[in-house]
């Protein structure tokens, strides 16, 4: 079975509390359980992991390299800033699905530039909750899982 790793950035321990009118009123550990129950269902199982440290998220990319088949990335704010995570995901070479929660693209202008995006296979933005299941279903269908 193929076991994705999905990692969320800084800030989105506090879901359920942050801006929920942005985010939603959703948990973090809501997500979590959701894209392990969706994982199931889809033959994928999946590792969550979060931090608010950039050098935490690059070491915990290097690590998934021989043990984690894929990426689902919500980099929060450092997908807009960090060329460091580009270059760790560009580094390990796993097909990486970028996600939000927000649709970034219809918020303040410094947050529609994505470093991310130039390495990631594809970005899934602006559907709460669900963006995460849509990212699972991403990465199997081009990992060739359940087809
Ligand atoms: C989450 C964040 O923390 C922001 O910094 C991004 C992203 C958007 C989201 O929508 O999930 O700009």
């Amino acid at each position: 079975m193929s076991s994705v790793l999905v990692l969320n950035g800084p800030n989105l321990n506090l879901l359920g509390t942050r801006q929920p009118e942005v985010y939603g009123s959703v948990t973090l550990a809501d997500i979590e359980g959701l894209c392990r129950s969706h994982a199931a269902q889809i033959g994928l199982t999946v590792e969550t992991m979060q931090s608010n440290h950039e050098g935490a998220l690059i070491d915990a990319i290097h690590a998934a390299r021989g043990t984690h088949a894929g990426l689902v990335i919500n980099a929060g704010a450092y997908t807009h800033t960090s060329i460091a995570i580009m270059d760790a995901v560009a580094s390990v070479e796993l097909p990486t699905v970028e996600v939000h929660l927000s649709n970034i693209h219809a918020r303040e202008p410094f947050r529609h530039r994505s470093y991310l995006a130039s390495v990631a296979i594809g970005q899934i933005a602006g559907f709460g909750a669900t963006s995460y299941t849509l990212a699972l279903d991403a990465l199997a269908a081009h990992l060739g899982v359940g087809a």
